[in-house]
């Protein structure tokens, strides 16, 4: 399988501050549900996750927790990793810790490479920082409230007056290479409307960026080695620097001419949200441009999940736990919502009522009784086999070809991270299928043309066949079971871990047809109603 075409996708490293909410979530399934549809079409496919530990932000959560940063960071990734494999089936390939030693040296090595490019220098910070977005604010990019007190305009968080000496990284000097980047690959970051707002703020100017800190410790070592000989005090990296790094360090940076770099690098995609566009999308190209490293294909900037309607906050007490939600809906009917309410790049709300909608109109009717309906019918009246089809008509041609335009839809829909696209398409064609079953009416065939009531369950199947072999991706363990069901042989690039992985049909398959004679069974209900 040597010659399969790589693909390396990474999600935002997520700060062990405290327990995973339903926006990452979001986040992890979209990324696996990218990375399941790309091994199932044949690509080999290297999926990074995990978190970022360093920075002001944990050191101080773990100060008021009484436990040492590291601590912290373990107990929370620890818990962080769980809900990737035990709540929501996330099939990465490593879960990266930014403490992980292979990851200071990939820091290390890159500050190294931005240095001998002369991009790094020693001066003075002095100006304002918000712990809470570990970012720094201009003077005008903050605001003092009625308490008195000083915050972000844009993130409105609380920010602090901050002196220190520190090492600058030279952005001033990266803004026309950016804005070329920008113009010669618009396909660099997703979707439009978000990749402008990084566009015009590029346009407006960039200043040098501080890179290093001094008044804490709780981060990647500058060692002296890596400086100019200039400084007496100890230098930590800017938490930024390395987070970037990790998707480096997931290649095996900075082993460059290695193989398992060669074939990753550069990342077929990152996937991100909104608040952390300007990081991936200035900081991260130029910091690589600096070390003579290729950019990556594509940052996809995803939005936020909201509440009915509001901003999930602890203060508000509206932050929903993933397993809440699993263990009400059920794992695939949270992975299909999420990704087919509303559309990627945008934000997006829920409610309960939402949430009950998609999966009664959608996955039970929809999806779940027409294949009930025809399997059982096939099971009863068919000796148990895929029906050996009659003459096809015009209508059972129709219907057969618009299932079969589904893959390269899907494909399509995919590449450009589109996932509610390939969703709204499969679920048109399954409404199709089930006008056509109900025009068909094979349960009349039965007594008066059952040559014509095997032609019909026949064509219904072979579309329940293509659908289910499309939404393997977005729902493992429910299309598995139809596939199962359908009896279609299994085969393809399972992935790294976890049980819901078992029993991929590689999307190779997707042209051949049923065989008649094939034994199916008859489903257990796959997709019950929410009552
Ligand atoms: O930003 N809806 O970490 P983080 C959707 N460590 N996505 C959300 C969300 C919501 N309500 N809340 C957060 C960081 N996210 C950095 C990243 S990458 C080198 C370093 C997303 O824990 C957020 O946009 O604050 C980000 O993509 C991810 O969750 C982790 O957020």
């Amino acid at each position: 399988m040597a010659s399969r075409p790589s693909y390396y996708l990474t999600t935002a490293i997520t700060y062990p501050n405290g327990e995973p909410h339903i926006g990452h979530a979001y986040e992890y399934i979209s990324a696996d549900v990218m990375a399941r549809f790309k091994r199932l079409d044949g690509f080999d496919v290297r999926f990074l996750t995990g978190t970022d530990e360093h920075g002001q932000k944990v050191q101080q959560t773990a100060e008021r927790e009484g436990l040492t940063p590291y601590e912290l960071a373990t107990r929370n990734a620890q818990a962080i990793k769980r809900v990737d494999d035990e709540v929501l089936g996330i099939s990465y390939d490593r879960f990266i810790r930014t403490t992980d030693k292979d990851h200071y040296r990939a820091s290390q090595s890159i500050w190294q490479r931005m240095l001998d490019a002369g991009d790094i220098y020693l001066d003075k910070y002095s100006g304002w920082y918000s712990v809470r977005d570990e970012r720094f604010f201009a003077d005008d990019e903050t605001e003092v409230r009625e308490d008195g007190a000083r915050y972000a305009v844009e993130t409105g968080t609380p920010v602090t007056w901050t002196e220190e000496e520190s090492y600058f990284f030279r952005l001033s000097a990266y803004q026309e290479k950016l804005l070329e980047l920008y113009r010669t690959q618009p396909e660099f970051a997703a979707p439009a409307s978000r990749f402008n707002e990084v566009i015009r703020f590029v346009e407006g100017g960039l200043e040098d960026l501080s890179i290093s800190r001094t008044t804490f410790d709780w981060g990647v070592p500058v060692p002296k080695e890596l400086t100019a000989g200039d400084t007496d005090l100890n230098h930590v990296m800017y938490v930024w620097v390395d987070a970037l790094t990790n998707y480096l360090t997931g290649a095996g940076f900075p082993e460059t001419d290695s193989e398992e770099f060669t074939k990753r690098w550069p990342a077929d995609l990152h996937i991100i949200g909104k608040d952390i566009s300007r990081f991936h999308c200035i900081f991260w190209p130029a910091f690589l441009m600096s070390a003579g490293l290729e950019l990556p294909k594509r940052v996809m900037i995803h939005g936020f999940l909201h509440n009915a309607g509001e901003k999930m906050s602890k203060s508000v007490g509206n932050v929903v736990a993933p397993a809440a939600w699993t263990e009400t809906y059920g794992l695939d009917t949270v992975r299909f919502f999420l990704l087919r309410e509303f559309p990627y790049g945008q934000d997006g709300s829920y409610t309960h009522e939402a949430v009950v909608g998609r999966k009664n109109s959608d996955l039970a009717n929809n999806l779940g009784n027409l294949a009930q309906r025809s399997l059982s019918m096939i099971v009863k009246n068919c000796e148990g086999a895929i029906p050996e089809p009659g003459e096809l008509h015009p209508e059972d041609n129709k219907i057969l070809e618009q299932a079969e335009s589904l893959l390269s839809i899907s494909r399509d829909a995919y590449q450009g991270q589109q996932f509610h696209r390939a969703l709204e398409r499969t679920w048109y064609v399954l409404g199709e299928a089930n006008a056509y079953f109900a025009d068909q009416a094979p349960w009349k065939l039965k007594k008066t043309d059952e040559t014509r009531m095997r032609t019909v369950l026949y064509v219904t199947a072979e579309v329940l066949r293509k659908v289910s072999l499309l939404i393997q991706a977005v729902m493992p363990t429910s299309a598995t079971k139809l596939l199962d069901a359908l009896g279609v042989e299994a085969g393809g690039d399972a992935g790294a871990t976890n049980a819901s992985n078992t029993g991929p049909r590689s999307l190779a398959a997707f042209g051949d047809s049923l065989t008649p004679g094939s034994p199916i069974s008859k489903p257990e209900p796959i997709f019950p109603r929410h009552e």
